[in-house]
């Protein structure tokens, strides 16, 4: 995907802050750590679109990024941050639920997993849930520099067996830092977005 432009369009709690316009949306989900603001970035080739932190918890809202003016890529604040009161943790979960399900222009969730472990019981219990509510999901296992290559194999069935996708079951390994995947995820995603794109 050629990108011409790519636009920090506002950052939103609920759905009156979200953008109009009917634009179909591709949104990143996963843990806090790791990875969606990077892989936005890495995606678009811009390195400092989305605030990215080695601090869990950076992003807190729901930042919307338009892009070639056609469509946006939305980062979604990560679950499964510890480091937070209870109160603030139910908050940030019903803000990203609140989006997944009621948000018409959602075309696709991009689910990050880190390769290097086990999906972790939130990891699964998203997936689970975006099943249920039949959102076209494609799985990304990120930051795959931080492994050997001959070890993939054995993550991505890791990986495989808990989402119990079967052995071919479709995963694609990414790198923000190298840009690894990153032809292989757009092929994806332009299937959900507007032609030419
Ligand atoms: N080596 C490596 N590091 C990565 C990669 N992707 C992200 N990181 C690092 O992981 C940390 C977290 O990245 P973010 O992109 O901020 O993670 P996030 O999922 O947006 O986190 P929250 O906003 O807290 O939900 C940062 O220190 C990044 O530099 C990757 O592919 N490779
Ligand atoms: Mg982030």
């Amino acid at each position: 995907m050629k990108i011409t432009s790519a636009k920090f369009v506002v950052s939103a709690a609920g759905p009156k802050q979200y953008p109009a316009g009917g634009l179909p949306e591709v949104a990143l989900v996963g843990r806090s750590n790791v990875g969606k603001s990077s892989l936005l970035n890495s995606l678009v080739n811009r390195r400092k679109l989305a605030l990215t932190s080695g601090t869990p918890g950076k992003t807190r809202l729901i930042n919307f990024f338009l892009i070639n003016e056609k469509f946006y890529l939305v980062d979604l604040p990560g679950y499964g941050f510890a480091r937070v009161s209870h109160g603030l943790k139910k908050s940030w979960a019903k803000t990203v639920e609140t989006y997944l399900r009621e948000r018409e222009t959602l075309r696709l969730a991009v689910l990050l997993l880190d390769v290097r472990h086990p999906p972790t019981a939130d990891d699964l219990l998203m997936y689970r849930w975006l099943v249920h509510f039949s959102l076209p999901t494609v799985i990304v296992a990120t930051k795959a520099d931080k492994i050997s290559r001959g070890a993939y194999q054995k993550h991505l069935d890791q990986i495989r067996r808990a989402l119990k996708l079967g052995p071919e079951g479709p995963v694609i390994l990414y790198s923000s830092q190298t840009g690894q995947g990153r032809d292989q995820l757009w092929q994806i995603l332009k299937q959900y977005l507007p032609e030419p794109g």
